[in-house]
């Protein structure tokens, strides 16, 4: 079964510019897992390698410095114009479509350092970088789709082309980005993977509520550790790989 690794958002805004994870409820700091997705990427045998790029333009609906500029929907209950960063908001944009909007302090501007990868991610030979939000009127957190599921970008296509059938994702955030690419990942059919000591967050109770929900809908959260042995398995029993048993487990050496 072929695998892929999807690496997402490892930009400088979110490891130590603007929307930087220590400085966020969680206080998770995104910088420690550059080396941990580094030895993925090395030490794994992988059939396919993406990384996504947030690239928002700086008109964009996301950012808190710009949400006087949209037109406030009924439905909203936070006051556009007195709105601060972590607020849901809900907007109406082009005569009346409804988009449910978290603010963001501004992250991740098309062609600024903040978008840029962080200067010691590998970036594999071979790879495919996907960007997304470039639509100012509307967010995209998954790497598949954005937020109305209006588009979809060209991960999908790209990743049947090589006839991937298993997705493997880490980066950030894991209650935003993260969690997004891995609910469309698991709903277009992949076989998906958590890889949760490769990811950082945000917000702590929704970094748990994210996860409970991906085992519920069938997704594995493993540790960078387990993916060497999820890939020579391939997801079925175990059977004549060195140095496993047949249930799974090492046998026990003592
Ligand atoms: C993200 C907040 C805003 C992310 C992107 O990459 O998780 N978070 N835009
Ligand atoms: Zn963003």
């Amino acid at each position: 079964m072929k695998s892929a690794l999807v690496v997402v958002d490892m930009q400088n805004d979110f490891l130590s510019g603007s929307l930087a994870l220590k400085e966020c409820p969680a206080h998770e700091n995104g910088e420690e897992i550059v080396e941990v997705i580094n030895s993925l990427l090395e030490n794994s045998e992988w059939d396919f390698i993406a990384y996504t790029q947030d690239w928002h333009p700086s008109d964009h609906i996301s950012f808190v410095t710009n949400a006087k500029k949209f037109k406030q929907h009924v439905d909203s209950t936070v006051n556009v114009d007195e709105a601060e960063v972590y607020q849901k908001v809900v907007f109406s944009v082009d005569n009346g479509i409804r988009r449910e909007q978290v603010l963001w302090p501004v992250h991740c501007v098309q062609d600024t350092w903040g978008a840029q990868l962080h200067k010691d991610l590998h970036i594999a030979k071979g790879s495919v970088m996907i960007k997304k939000g470039i639509n100012s009127k509307l967010d995209s957190y998954s790497a598949f789709y954005d937020n109305d599921e209006v588009h979809e970008t060209d991960l999908r296509g790209i990743l049947k082309t090589n006839g991937i059938q298993r997705v493997f994702v880490c980066g950030v955030a894991t209650d935003v980005c993260v969690a997004y690419t891995v609910k469309d990942s698991k709903k277009l059919g992949f076989e998906t993977y958590l890889i949760e000591d490769a990811c950082r967050g945000v917000h702590h109770g929704e970094i748990s509520k994210c996860k409970t929900k991906m085992r519920l809908d069938g997704v594995h959260c493993i540790t960078s550790q387990e993916v060497q042995l999820a890939l020579v398995t391939d997801g079925k029993p175990i059977r004549n790989v060195k140095g496993v048993n047949c249930n799974g487990e090492r046998p026990n050496t003592n």
